[in-house]
């Protein structure tokens, strides 16, 4: 019979002082922030690519890896996402959002114009598997991706560049656009590149609760 478990290899754990190694990390965090006006400068595919890596280093159940990501530079391509993306935010924009939406969004000054879709030198299309790619069941698709994603975002900030969790609602256009198979459904649109010289951010986005409000330690 084969093994199915073996050592750990503890070398794989920094070997740090836990106090100084999370605050380091969480000082890093700290500077990351969504961004809405990208520069045009390029980014190394490889570095999108060790982002990814990153993401799909998630654990996730029963390792069934139920994600999959769409990397763009086409400029085409990405023009023809931005028309699709700003098609479906106009209808959120002008009909589809409650007033009680649109009020809590106004301090991000956000409407349903993207140009930044066309001018991030990336967009990261991130898709969760309803099913696996021969039909298989897939477990905690949304915990996992989810997951992915955040390590994706810590990725790119530690790689010194920005991102936007972008969430066009309804998302199915992406699938369509970027002919993903049938199994697969949008997530997330990640624009990925560097922060414009003049980019600007949402006062109200920079202030985060006390822990002593998140966190409840018995
Ligand atoms: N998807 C829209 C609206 C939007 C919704 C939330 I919740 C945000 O935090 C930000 C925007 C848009 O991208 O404009």
């Amino acid at each position: 019979m084969s093994e199915t478990q073996t050592p750990l290899d503890r070398s794989g754990y920094p070997d740090v002082d836990p106090v100084a190694g999370a605050r380091v990390f969480a000082d890093t965090m700290a500077g990351r922030r969504s961004v809405r006006h990208f520069s045009d400068e390029p980014v190394p595919r490889e570095a999108i690519e060790q982002i990814i890596r990153a993401a799909t280093l998630a654990p996730n159940g029963a390792n069934k890896q139920p994600w999959r990501f769409v990397a763009v530079s086409e400029p085409a391509l990405k023009r023809k996402i931005r028309v699709a993306v700003e098609n479906e935010e106009r209808a959120f924009y002008e009909h589809r959002a409650s007033d009680r939406w649109l009020d809590d969004l106004a301090p991000l000054g956000t409407d349903a114009s993207k140009p930044y879709l066309d001018v991030a030198p990336w967009l990261i299309a991130v898709f969760k598997l309803a099913k696996g790619d021969d039909g298989s069941q897939v477990y905690y698709a949304n915990e996992s991706v989810g997951i992915a994603v955040g390590l994706l975002l810590a990725a790119a900030h530690h790689a010194g560049l920005a991102t936007l969790t972008h969430t066009p609602s309804p998302m199915g256009f992406l699938a369509d656009v970027l002919e993903r198979p049938k199994n697969e459904r949008a997530f997330l649109l990640i624009p990925v590149g560097y922060p414009a010289s003049d980019a600007r951010v949402p006062v109200k986005a920079l202030a985060r609760r006390d822990l002593s409000e998140v966190l409840d330690v018995r």
